[in-house]
Parts: structure tokens; sequence; C-alpha cells
């Protein structure tokens, strides 16, 4: 462990950086993790976890950013994060964003260690007892679907996704058999499903009309399209779904386009979230100035940090967007507490995702963070409260793993 206070500085002095180093582990799944370190014995951590496409990302820190982090100033993170965002010249992307993400929650997880304090207090401070979560419940047939609610319920969650098996068809997204788990990469090559708009969009309304039966009306319920309806398809759907008051509809139309979301938007007054593949603010800008979602999805480690997250939420927040972000198992126990620290801090927070992890990886990310009546804390541990045990993780190597593809029933190749 590093400490976690050093020894007082001169106020302002620079804290030079002296190592940069990436730990890619597979407790179960796989994580890229940054770790840097100071002169003062100091160090942060910042999730790289891109899910499928992770040595890239391992790549472009090893080759590319971590020689330029020695020696620089650890606690010049917005200087640091224009440095890496116009000094690669190639702007944005999935993989680049990521990266710059992971040095971003480093420095912030270094400098509230230094300040002695958990970081959402450097952040604003405290905008609430903590912050909301909903989990994952899914299930083979609607029946499956409902029980595994229920079992979120007795826990204590107050918000709760919901996502069923198509009739018809052999695998549907967001349902496993590993219920609490669920992980779709798997080893291998890419695993190809088959999708039927017909089917599901007659499935889902028939899920949530049982759903407000037995589960009533006191716990938010969510459903995740994952980007396979067109917009005239999302608007029949959010209004076949607005009886049953859906918290949020989310991906329901790919958002390259964000124009389209004014189609949906037209047709339904069910909320609508998107943004878990956002890179960056430009990716959501229209769709926030033009209010056509109600939930930004944006998410720390794949949308440039804290820092450029909350350029995102200060956006959102002029136009009535709230927050909600991306919480899935592919996103390290270091996005988690990350994620927790943005949520306590901004004011326009929404809803936090929170798939949880596998009792391996919580052993490789010793955390602070608990959950407690449907809320997560962050605790109170300086900086973001996680840690890496480096031993544990070499003991789980690297396993290469995809996610899947989506064909239509002709065999057209479709969105997963
Ligand atoms: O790696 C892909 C997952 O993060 C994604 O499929 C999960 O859509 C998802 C969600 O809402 O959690
Ligand atoms: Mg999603």
């Amino acid at each position: 462990m590093s400490p976690l206070k050093p020894a007082p500085t001169k106020a302002g002095a620079a804290l030079p950086i002296t190592g940069a180093t990436v730990v890619v582990t597979c407790p179960g799944r796989n994580f890229v993790t940054l770790k840097i370190t100071t002169a003062d014995g100091v160090y942060g951590l910042g999730d790289a976890t891109l899910n499928g496409r992770e040595m890239a990302v391992v790549a472009y820190l090893q080759d590319h950013v971590c020689p330029l982090l020695i020696g620089k100033d650890a606690h010049r993170i917005e200087d640091m994060w224009q440095f890496l965002y116009r000094g690669a010249y190639w702007r944005g992307g999935p993989v680049g964003m990521t990266a710059i993400a992971a040095v971003d929650v480093a420095l912030w997880d270094i400098k509230a260690k230094v300040a002695g304090l958990p970081l959402y207090q450097l952040l604003g401070g405290a905008c609430r007892e903590g912050v909301t979560v909903y989990g994952h419940a899914n299930g083979e047939t609607i029946a499956d679907t409902i029980a595994e609610a229920k079992r979120y319920q007795a826990m204590g969650y107050k918000a709760v996704r919901l996502q069923t098996g198509v009739p018809g068809l052999a695998d549907t997204y967001g349902v496993s058999a590993d219920k609490m788990f669920y992980e779709p990469a798997a080893a291998g090559l890419p695993q190809e499903s088959v999708w039927s708009t017909n089917a599901y969009m007659r499935v889902v309304p028939e899920l949530f009309a049982a759903a407000r039966e037995e589960l009533g009306w006191d716990i938010e319920l969510l459903h995740d399209v994952h980007h396979r309806l067109t917009p005239i398809e999302a608007g029949r759907l959010g209004r076949d779904l607005e009886p049953f008051r859906p918290f949020w509809l989310e991906d329901a139309t790919p958002a390259e386009n964000q124009a389209a979301f004014r189609t949906i938007r037209h047709h339904t007054t069910t909320p609508l979230a998107v943004g878990e593949i956002f890179s960056s603010i430009w990716s959501c800008k229209q769709l926030i100035e033009e209010q056509l979602i109600d939930y930004v999805r944006a998410t720390v480690v794949h949308a440039g940090g804290i820092s450029h997250l909350r350029k995102i939420a200060a956006l959102a927040d002029l136009y009535q967007v709230r927050t909600g972000c991306h919480g899935a198992t592919d996103l390290s126990p270091v996005s988690m507490a990350a994620a927790l620290h943005f949520g306590m801090s901004v004011p326009n927070f929404g809803l936090q995702e929170y798939m949880r992890h596998t009792p391996e990886t919580d052993a490789v990310f010793p955390h602070a963070y608990s959950f407690d009546q449907g809320m997560l804390h962050p605790g109170d541990t300086p900086g973001l409260g996680v840690d890496l045990d480096e031993d544990l993780a070499a003991a789980h190597p690297y396993r290469r793993a995809y996610l899947p593809v989506n064909r239509l029933e002709d065999g057209t190749m479709f969105n997963w």
C-alpha cells in the first residue's frame, strides 16, 4: 500500500509522476488497470477496460501514453487531459478516450489521497446521502424475470431493469443463466445471435404489464433495447409501455444520428436514456441541447474520465437531463468507485447502474464502496477507495473474449 497521505509539501508544489504501468487481469472476465505512481510513493488507479477490445487500449497506453507521463506533475489533471486529447491530433474514439479516462481517474485518485479526502469531497462534496442504483433482473420467461425482480426487491433495490427471453429466439440480449453476474463476452470466436423485432415488440409490453401486476408501482422499472429498433419502432414501443410508467427506455435506437431521437420523442412520453458507448460530449451535444433524451448514460471509463464526464453533466444540467451512468460488469470496481464519487457530487444525478462483480473480481480489487437499501456509498477512504492486489491479478492472466454479434432471421448483419 502506498501512504494515503504523504508528508506535507509546499502548497502548489509539483508532484512528479515516476511510474505508469498497465495491469491486465482476468478473474472471470478481463480488466485493464492503469497504475500511476508519484515521487511521494502515492499511487492512483484508473480503469481502462474496453470489453472485447482490451488489448488495443493496453497498447495505446503502454506504447503511446505511459512514456509521456513520466516526470509530469500529477496535480495538473486538466492540463494532462488537454495534453493527451489535443496532443494526439487524432481526437476521440473509444480506444483513445478510454486511455485518457484511465489517466484522468488515476490522477484524481492521487490528488484525493494527497488531500486525505474521499474523492467526492474534491468534486464539490456530497449532493445526496448515497447513489441510488438499479439491478438487472432477467429470465427466459416473463415469470422467471419477475421472480428475479422480486429477489432484487427483497435485497432493497428501488429500481430494477427487466429483460426477458423473446419467444422463438435461441437467446436474447440481457438474459443469462448466470443471473447476478451476467457477462455477455465469451472465449472463442464471437457467438452469433438471431434477432426478430416483431417477436420482441410483442413480448416487452407483456413483460411490463405482468411486472406492474406483481411488483406494484413503488419500484422503478427499466428496459434496455440495446440499439435494436428504428426510431419509429422505438416510438411505438415507448408508447406501448407508457401505461406501465417505465423509468427509462435505454438505447432504443443507435445514436450515431442524434437527430433520429426527434422521431422517438414525437411519439412517446416514455423517458429515454442513451450513451453507454459514447466517447465524448460531442456524441450527445445535440441530444442534450434539443432535450431529445432524459438520461445520459456516458460513463467515466469510456467518456474521458471524471474531468470530461463532469463537463457532460454540466451541459446536461442546463437542459434538465440527468445522469444514468453505465455500470455493467465490464467496468471494473475502479470505474464503479469513480462513478459513485461522480454521482455523489453532481447536482443532476439520475440513477446508477450496478451489476455486481463476482467475489473473484472483488478480491482482486478490494474496495470501500458498499450497498445498503438500494443505494451505494463510495465510503470515506481517501481517494477512490479501491485498491489492486497485483499478486492476485497476476494469478488470473488475460483470456481473449468477444462480445456476441447479431443477425436478422434472413442472415443480415444487425446491431448486437
Ligand atoms: O460490454 C457491453 C456491455 O457493457 C453492455 O452490453 C451492457 O448494455 C449494457 C448495459 O446497459 O449494462
Ligand atoms: Mg445498455
